[in-house]
């Protein structure tokens, strides 16, 4: 067996990609340990031979080549069903995809201006003028100009989790007992926002305590897969 993930990377080999952690945390469920290609946004030539299209992560798996994170976690259950389950069942796996889309829209939408300013800093300084440009033509504004307001969008930000909250309040992690890949999605952009900036739009919140515990958890899980590249700059490039 041939795995490959290419997998995007910032500054000094920085993972930065929330697409990418949640795939980094089910390989390392299923016991996968790919050849990893670190991928940059400069990379893109390459990318689109690989797989027609321009975004990362992708998985090749014996020379089958699979490009968007969701597909990317369903083609692993599906090729690796007797290792441990990402979904545990079809019904799981609906219900995770719901988890996937909410992320997406929601959540990261709304952690994004809580980064952005910031996170400019954690791409490779060869890519941080196509991120800037790319970016700033979708939102119309500076990065900066963006993330101006944070402080006071923080609550609302962070309302938008207190469905997650009151879950972990409950249960361990968001799929029970024991994680699945909904706590990968989800754990994937919290970690994208830790990494992202350097300051952790959970610290204060005192309506967040079951979701920070969690987030200790996730980062610990895995042999401390979460803290093993390097965080937000320390340089003052
Ligand atoms: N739906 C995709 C989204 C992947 C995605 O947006 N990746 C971004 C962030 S790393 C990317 O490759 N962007 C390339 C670019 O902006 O040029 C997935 O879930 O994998």
């Amino acid at each position: 067996m041939v795995l490959i993930f290419h997998e995007r990377v910032g500054l000094d080999g920085r993972r930065i990609s929330p697409f990418s952690w949640r795939i980094r945390y089910a390989l390392a469920h299923k016991g996968l340990d790919p050849d990893v290609v670190p991928t940059r946004f400069a990379d893109v030539a390459r990318i689109r031979a690989l797989s027609g299209q321009d975004l990362v992560p992708i998985i090749e798996d014996d020379g089958y080549v699979v490009h968007d994170s969701w597909s990317i976690a369903c083609h692993l259950e599906d090729r690796y069903p007797d290792r441990p389950s990402l979904f545990g069942g079809a019904a799981g796996r609906g219900a995770a995809r719901l988890i996937n889309v909410w992320s997406d829209t929601v959540l990261g939408r709304a952690m994004r201006p809580q980064i952005y300013a910031d996170f400019i800093r954690c791409i490779d300084p060869g890519d941080r003028a196509y991120f800037r440009r790319s970016r700033e033509t979708q939102l119309g504004m500076t990065l900066e100009q963006y993330s101006a307001d944070r402080d006071a969008a923080l609550p609302a930000a962070l309302a938008v989790c207190a469905p997650l909250e009151r879950t972990l309040s409950e249960q361990q992690f968001v799929a029970g007992g024991a994680p699945a890949y909904v706590d990968y999605i989800i754990f994937s952009v919290f970690q994208w926002a830790r990494i992202g900036s350097p300051r952790d739009v959970l610290a204060d919140a005192t309506t967040m305590n079951a979701t920070r515990e969690w987030r200790a958890r996730m980062v610990a899980m895995h042999g401390g897969l979460g803290d093993r590249f390097a965080g937000y700059p320390i340089d003052t490039a």
